[in-house]
């Protein structure tokens, strides 16, 4: 029994979600509010859009970017772009609050020396959903995908490398940080319908970054 009363050790900085995938709890707490001023800044140089998937579908879930390029969907297909089709113009530079915070969780996670050059900003509101899919548009399959969870909470879905595996589930917090690496980087996964919540910096939505190196 001894230390019970005295234990000052900390709760584990990493915990592994699956093979290749560490989920950083809180690891961007302290910088909730600032990380929201600087997507809204994003957004306002280049405005959330609900893209258009190949099949023709709108996607629920409203998108932009920041970074030297940033992920694209229309009729034609996914790619990644140097320019917004929105605006015609570069997507904003990447917030160095952003890319500090992507390299910081990497380099926690085991992945020294991530170098993002996009960033997807994602905004979902109540009953916006991502459904099963796999990310590979990038052309670095060796670099992790980080990801930064804000506002209002969400149920994210993930298999295997089959879209037939078995589906596990975890809640995103706002704060959460995930680094999907390795064996895990090639996985389906989604996001349930957001339910109804409400996050003192962001009303009802949530909102996720997503890091990557695309080029
Ligand atoms: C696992 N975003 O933008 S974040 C996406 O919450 C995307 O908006 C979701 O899936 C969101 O493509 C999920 C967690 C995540 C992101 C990328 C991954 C998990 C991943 C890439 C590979 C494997
Ligand atoms: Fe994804």
């Amino acid at each position: 029994m001894n230390g019970d009363l005295f234990d000052l050790s900390l709760p584990p900085a990493t915990e592994a979600l699956d093979a290749g995938a560490v989920i950083l709890r809180s690891f961007a707490r302290e910088e909730e509010a600032p990380l929201m001023k600087a997507i809204a800044q994003v957004i306002g140089a280049s405005p959330l859009r609900q893209m258009t998937t190949p099949g023709g579908y709108r996607m629920s879930v409203a998108m932009t970017n920041t970074g030297e390029v940033g992920w694209v969907s229309d009729e034609r297909g996914y790619r990644y772009d140097a320019l917004d089709p929105l605006t015609r113009s570069s997507w904003p530079a990447m917030p160095p609050l952003f890319r500090d915070l992507a390299v910081r969780a990497a380099l926690q996670a085991g992945f020294p020396g991530f170098e993002p050059d996009a960033c997807l900003v994602n905004r979902y509101e109540p009953g916006a959903r991502l459904s099963l899919h796999r990310d590979y548009d990038e052309r670095d399959a060796t670099a992790p995908i980080v990801s930064v969870s804000l506002g209002v909470p969400a149920r994210f879905l993930w298999g295997g490398l089959k879209r037939t595996d078995p589906i596990k589930r975890a809640p995103l917090l706002s704060g959460d940080v995930v680094v999907w690496g390795g064996p895990s980087r090639f996985v389906y996964h989604g996001i349930a319908p957001l339910q109804p919540g409400h996050h003192p910096l962001t009303g009802t939505y949530r909102f996720n970054l997503t890091f990557r190196k695309a080029r």
